[in-house]
C-alpha cells in the first residue's frame, strides 16, 4: 500500500499512470461504444440528446487527459526517460508523487460531473455561451472545470519535473545533441504544457466566475465576447494536440531505429529540428479551428498558410523514418507492425489536417464528420498505435515476461481493419455533410454509420483479445532473458526491484 501511495520511483510512478491510463482508455471505450450503438441506426436509441452530448464530451476529455496523456507522458515517460539519460530516477520524486495522484481525484470529478443532472454535454471544447449558467445550469459543468483545473496542475508539476530532469541529471558527457529521440520528445512536450495549460486554466477560470460569480468575460450582454473564449481556448488546444502526439513520435523513432537494427535514426539532428519546430509553430496556427467565426480575409490567409507550413516538419519526420528503415528484410517485430501502421495511418490523418486548413474548404467541412476522421486517423491511428507498439515493445522491460506473438499478430490485425472500418468512412460521412455532436441522422447517411458502427465491434474485440494477451502472459509467467551489463535480466531485476532503487539513495541536492 505504502510502496504505491507514498512512491517517489519513476518506475513505480510511470506503472501507476499505465494503469490509470489503461483503466480510463477502458471507460473511454464503452464511452465511444455508446456513441456508435447511438448512431448505428437512424432515430433515438438513448432517448436523451444531452445524455448523447455529455457522452460524447465525456468519452473526449477522458480520452485526451486521461488516457493518451498519462499513458504517454506519466506512463512511458516515466519509465524510459530516466533509463535513457541514465539518472537514478527524476529530478524531483515528491512532486513526481504529487502529479500522479492529483489525477485520481481529477478523474472522480470528471466521472461524477456526468451524474449530476443531464451532465456537462458541451463537448471538450466547453464553448460558451452553451457551457455557461444559461445553458448548463447544474453544477456539472463546474465539476468538469474543476477536474481539468486539478488535470492541468498535474500536467504542469509534471513537465516542470521532466524539464528540470532532462537539464541538470544527464551524464556530464551526454551533450543536447547526444540525447535519445524520446528525452527530445518529451522535453518540448513538457515546454508545450507549461506554456499552454496556463492559458486554459485561465480560461476556465474565467468561465467559471462567468458561471457563478456574474463576471462577463464571455456575455455580450455585460462587453464580453464568447469568441474571446474560442481564442483562449485554442492556443491551448492547439498546442494540446502535438502534446499528444510528440512522445508517440519519440516512441516510433526508438522502436524504428531498435527493430531496423540501426544505431542511430536517419537525420537525428533533422528529426530534433522538426520536433522543435513542430512545437514551436503549434503556438501560432490556433484560429485554424475559427474559421467559422467570421474572421477577415487576410486573418484566414495567414492561419491557412502558417498550418500548412507544419507538414515540412512532420514530412521530415516521416521520411526519416521511412529511410531508417533502408535496407532491412529481416521479419518484422510486432511493434515495428504497429509502428509500419502509425506511419501509413498518421500521414493519412496529417494529408486531411492539410485539407482543413484550407479555409475556403474548412468553412464547408467544419463540424461534420470530416474532422472527426481526421482527428481519429491522427489519434486513433496516430497516438494510440504508438502507444501499442510502446506498449508491446517495452513490455518485457516494464513486466519481465512475454507476450504471445501469435496472439499479438492477430490482434494487430483485427484493430487494424477495426480502426480503419469505423473512420475510414466517416470521409465520406463529412463529405455529404453530416455534423458532429448530432445524436441522429436521415437515412441518407445509413449506410456508411452502419459499417462504421460494426468497425468500432471490431476495435473492441481486439482490446478484449489485447486484455487476454496480457493476462495469458502473466499467468504463464514467461520471463524474458536478455542481458543489462553482462546480467540476465531475471539477475538484474533480482538485484535491483523497483522500491529499492528509490528516492532515499538519491544524492541529498535532488531531495
Ligand atoms: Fe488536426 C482539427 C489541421 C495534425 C488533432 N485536429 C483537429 C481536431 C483534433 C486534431 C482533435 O486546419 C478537432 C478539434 C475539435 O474538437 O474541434 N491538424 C491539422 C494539420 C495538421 C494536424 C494541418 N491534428 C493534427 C494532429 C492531431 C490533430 C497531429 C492530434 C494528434 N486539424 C487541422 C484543422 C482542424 C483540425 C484545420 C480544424 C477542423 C475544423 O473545422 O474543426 C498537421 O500537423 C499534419 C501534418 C502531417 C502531414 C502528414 C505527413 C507529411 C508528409 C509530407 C508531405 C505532405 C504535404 C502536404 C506536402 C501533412 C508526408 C500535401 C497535401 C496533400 C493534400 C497531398
Ligand atoms: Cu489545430
Amino acid at each position: 500500500m505504502n510502496k504505491w501511495m507514498f512512491s517517489t520511483n519513476h518506475k513505480d510512478i510511470g506503472t501507476l499512470y499505465l494503469m490509470l491510463g489503461i483503466w480510463a482508455g477502458i471507460i473511454g471505450m464503452m464511452l465511444s461504444m455508446m456513441i456508435r450503438l447511438e448512431l448505428s441506426q437512424p432515430g433515438p436509441f438513448m432517448n436523451n440528446d444531452q445524455i448523447y452530448n455529455t457522452v460524447v464530451t465525456s468519452h473526449a476529455l477522458i480520452m485526451i487527459f486521461f488516457m493518451v496523456m498519462p499513458i504517454m507522458i506519466g506512463g512511458f515517460g516515466n519509465w524510459l526517460l530516466p533509463l535513457m539519460i541514465g539518472s537514478p530516477d527524476m529530478a524531483f520524486p515528491r512532486l513526481n508523487n504529487m502529479s500522479f495522484w492529483l489525477l485520481p481525484p481529477s478523474l472522480i470529478l470528471i466521472l461524477a460531473s456526468s451524474t449530476v443532472e443531464l451532465g456537462a454535454g458541451t463537448g471538450w471544447t466547453m464553448y460558451p455561451p452553451l457551457s455557461s449558467n444559461m445553458a448548463h445550469s447544474s453544477p456539472s459543468v463546474d465539476m468538469a472545470i474543476f477536474s481539468l483545473h486539478l488535470a492541468g496542475i498535474s500536467s504542469i508539476l509534471g513537465a516542470i519535473n521532466f524539464i528540470t530532469t532532462v537539464i541538470n541529471m544527464r551524464p556530464n558527457g551526454m551533450k543536447m545533441d547526444q540525447t535519445p529521440l524520446f528525452v527530445w520528445s518529451v522535453l518540448i512536450t513538457a515546454f508545450l504544457l507549461l506554456i499552454s495549460l496556463p492559458v486554459l486554466a485561465g480560461a476556465i477560470t474565467m468561465l467559471l466566475t462567468d458561471r457563478n460569480l456574474n463576471t462577463s468575460f464571455f456575455d455580450p450582454s455585460g462587453g464580453g465576447d464568447p469568441i474571446l473564449f474560442q481564442h483562449l481556448f485554442w492556443f491551448f488546444g492547439h498546442p494540446e494536440v502535438y502534446i499528444l502526439i510528440l512522445p508517440g513520435f519519440g516512441l516510433i523513432s526508438h522502436i524504428i531505429i531498435q527493430e531496423s537494427g540501426k544505431n542511430e535514426s536517419f537525420g537525428y539532428v533533422g528529426m530534433i529540428y522538426a520536433m522543435i519546430s513542430i512545437g514551436i509553430l503549434g503556438f501560432v496556427v490556433w484560429a485554424h479551428h475559427m474559421f467559422t467565426v467570421g474572421m477577415d480575409v487576410d486573418t484566414r490567409a495567414y492561419f491557412t498558410s502558417a498550418t500548412m507550413i507544419i507538414a515540412v516538419p512532420t514530412g521530415i519526420k516521416v521520411f526519416s523514418w521511412l529511410a531508417t528503415m533502408h535496407g532491412v528484410y529481416k521479419n518484422f517485430d510486432i511493434s515495428m507492425l504497429w509502428s509500419l501502421g502509425f506511419i501509413l495511418l498518421f500521414t493519412i490523418g496529417g494529408l486531411t489536417g492539410i485539407i482543413l486548413s484550407n479555409s475556403s474548404i474548412d468553412v464547408i467541412l467544419h463540424d461534420t464528420y470530416y474532422v472527426v476522421a481526421h482527428f481519429h486517423y491522427v489519434l486513433s491511428m496516430g497516438a494510440v498505435f504508438a502507444i501499442m507498439a510502446g506498449f508491446i515493445h517495452w513490455f518485457p522491460l516494464i513486466t519481465g515476461l512475454t507476450m504471445n506473438n501469435k496472439w499479438l499478430k492477430i490482434q494487430f490485425s483485427t484493430m487494424f481493419i477495426g480502426v480503419n472500418m469505423t473512420f475510414f468512412p466517416q470521409h465520406f460521412l463529412g463529405l455529404s455533410g453530416m455534423p458532429r455532436r448530432y445524436s441522429d441522422y436521415p437515412d441518407l447517411y445509413l449506410s456508411w454509420n452502419v459499417i462504421s458502427s460494426y468497425g468500432s465491434l471490431i476495435s473492441m474485440i481486439s482490446v478484449l483479445i489485447m486484455m487476454i494477451i496480457i493476462w495469458e502472459s502473466m499467468i504463464t509467467k514467461r520471463m524474458v532473458i536478455f542481458s543489462i551489463n553482462n546480467q540476465s535480466s531475471i539477475e538484474w531485476m533480482q538485484k535491483l526491484p523497483p522500491q529499492e532503487h528509490s528516492y532515499n539513495e538519491l544524492p541529498m541536492i535532488y531531495k
